[in-house]
């Protein structure tokens, strides 16, 4: 039987800050690290009740901001299949996370206990890990002592990328199942996906390096295990921005997100034309590639190339077995550039739908698919294979070499697919085996289509929760009119797309505008920008660079 006895004494070595609020976000929490040590304990217990309610299975807690700031840091849970924690569950964090006292630290587990009919004599389950930032061990240290007060089986995998974590927890509920998911170890992981790559590309000609920015994060060292497992000329890396140790440099000038944002290479990276390069964010869940032609001019690959790669190849392959009843379909955003919606749909011909931001929301919509591709712009993606799929995989009678060894690839890329969540090194080797397999540079798979003019911008206001959205995000209901400005402006821009969103991890209103020129799309980013600012109660300085 779990008692709360120790709680309350447990909880006085980690007050909560006053005057903080903290929200269980689209990522779970993510602040300043040193504000965090309350919040990270009481996400342990929440982690402790979470695995009682699910019957004693593993639930993972994973200590990361991802690509923000080295100084900021971050807690989310994860579910027993390696999931994002159920939506009905973050009301719990936020609520226990902003308890004002130790007693209603108690008060709040046993409520919960109470709703939820939870069986406390159940021995709870958590797995964790960090990345590399600097208040890591503090706040693991924190989880560690709310573990320790409800007397939960611990695994502690050190410091691993997020869906190396995602990975472990599915692992670990499945090991004694009918399908196990793989070994939940580090080498366990390297192994399973490093096979199924070398399954897939030998005796195909052989690529050459791949450069890879690791934002100064943990995919540096991990992505050097990954290749040492591989050991394997197909998988010739150089791994750059790799300092996880010097202070002040995790994301900075690099990473995947800083890629995607500024539209550039990493500070200090001179693209060689006809090399190959990509880059992880910080704690390698997201992935983008890029190269620069043979005029030197920077050209980016990011998450909806990949996904219309992915998706195309899918699409061939399963045409390929002859399982024609088995429909590859997209899930993107609202930040999906325009052209790659369009050629998902009139090219490619495959179905496509929008999410809501945030890689819970588009896993939702993929698991509906039968072979559902999801990825945000951003990077952060994987691909989705419904029970119902497996099951005419296996069903399937080849009457072909060639139907044999294609439904022998498609065993081959579940295998490879990091299911549980968005991977940067699973994706990366997927692309690999796909470029591999067509032969192709990273120029060829860029001229699929050409994306439209985008402009990404961020607007500081003075309380972010007025803005209510609908359709996926992409309209405004709140605040009143101001959705009939930004369709006003829209409508003087060819090819105009615009939309305004409140933030789910940053204090910040995001403002996304494509357009068919690079002048049209920064003028109306500028000006919906603009807009927001005058209309919705704008902070510090007006977003006017080019207006
Ligand atoms: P918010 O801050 O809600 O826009 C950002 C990304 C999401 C997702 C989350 C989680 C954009 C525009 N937004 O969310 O796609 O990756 O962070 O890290 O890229
Ligand atoms: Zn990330």
């Amino acid at each position: 039987m779990t008692s709360f006895a120790k709680v309350a004494e447990h909880s006085a070595r980690h007050p909560k800050p006053e005057g903080v609020t903290f929200e269980y976000g689209t990522a779970g929490f993510r602040t300043l690290g040193e504000t965090l040590a309350s919040t990270v304990f009481r996400s342990a217990l929440l982690a402790a009740l979470r695995s009682q309610s699910k019957q004693g299975r593993v639930i993972g807690v994973m200590i990361t901001a991802s690509h923000n700031h080295e100084r900021d840091n971050g807690v989310k849970l994860v579910d027993p299949m390696g999931e994002m924690l159920q939506q009905s569950w973050e009301g719990y964090c936020t609520d226990i996370a902003n308890a004002d006292s130790d007693a209603q630290v108690v008060h709040i587990l046993e409520s919960i206990v109470k709703a939820e009919g939870i069986d406390t004599s159940i021995q709870p389950k958590v797995a964790y890990a960090r990345d590399t930032r600097p208040s890591g061990p503090l706040l693991q240290a924190a989880l560690e002592d709310g573990l320790t007060a409800l007397e939960v089986e611990v695994t502690n995998y050190g410091v691993v990328t997020t869906p190396q974590l995602h990975y472990f927890v599915r692992c670990l509920n499945t090991e004694h199942s009918s399908a196990p998911y793989g070994d939940p170890t580090e080498s366990g992981y390297n192994e399973k996906y490093g096979q199924a790559f070398l399954r897939l590309v030998e005796g195909k000609p052989q690529p050459s390096t791949l450069h890879i920015d690791a934002a100064n994060g943990v995919g540096a060292p991990q992505v050097r295990k990954l290749a040492d497992a591989i050991a394997s000329p197909y998988f010739s890396i150089d791994v750059r921005n790799s300092d996880t140790e010097t202070l002040g440099k995790l994301n900075i000038d690099c990473g995947a997100d800083y890629v995607k944002s500024n539209q550039r290479p990493p500070a200090g990276t001179s693209l060689a034309p006809g090399g190959r390069y990509c880059s992880f964010d910080g704690d390698a869940d997201r992935i983008v590639y890029y190269y620069a032609d043979e005029h030197g001019i920077f050209h980016l690959l990011d998450g909806d190339k990949i996904s219309t790669l992915v998706a195309t190849y899918l699409r061939d392959l399963v045409a390929a077995a002859g399982l024609s009843d088995l429909q590859v379909g997209v899930v993107q955003t609202a930040y999906a550039n325009g052209s790659s919606t369009s050629y998902i749909k009139d090219t490619l011909r495959l179905p496509t739908v929008f999410a809501k931001t945030g890689v819970k929301h588009l896993h939702h919509e993929a698991e509906r698919m039968s072979i559902g591709a999801y990825f945000e712009a951003n990077g952060h993606g994987t691909v989705l294979f419904n029970p119902s799929a497996v099951d005419k995989l296996q069903e399937a009678k080849p009457t072909t070499p060639a139907q044999a060894d294609a439904i022998g690839r498609l065993w081959a890329l579940r295998d490879l697919i990091n299911e549980s969540v968005g991977d940067a090194m699973s994706d990366m080797l997927l692309v690999e085996t796909i470029l591999i397999c067509k032969g192709w540079t990273l120029a060829q798979w860029d001229a699929a289509y050409t994306d439209l003019p985008s402009r990404l911008l961020k607007v500081v206001v003075n309380d972010r929760n007025i803005f209510k959205t609908t359709n996926a995000e992409q309209t405004l209901t709140s605040p009143p009119g101001l959705q009939d400005v930004v369709d006003a402006l829209v409508a003087k821009f060819p090819k105009g797309r615009s939309f305004v969103r409140p933030s789910g991890t940053e204090d910040a209103v995001r403002v996304y505008a494509e357009a068919a020129t690079r002048s049209d799309c920064d003028q109306l980013a500028y000006a919906v920008a603009g807009a927001v600012f005058d209309k919705a109660g704008g902070r510090g300085e007006r977003p006017a660079e080019f207006l």
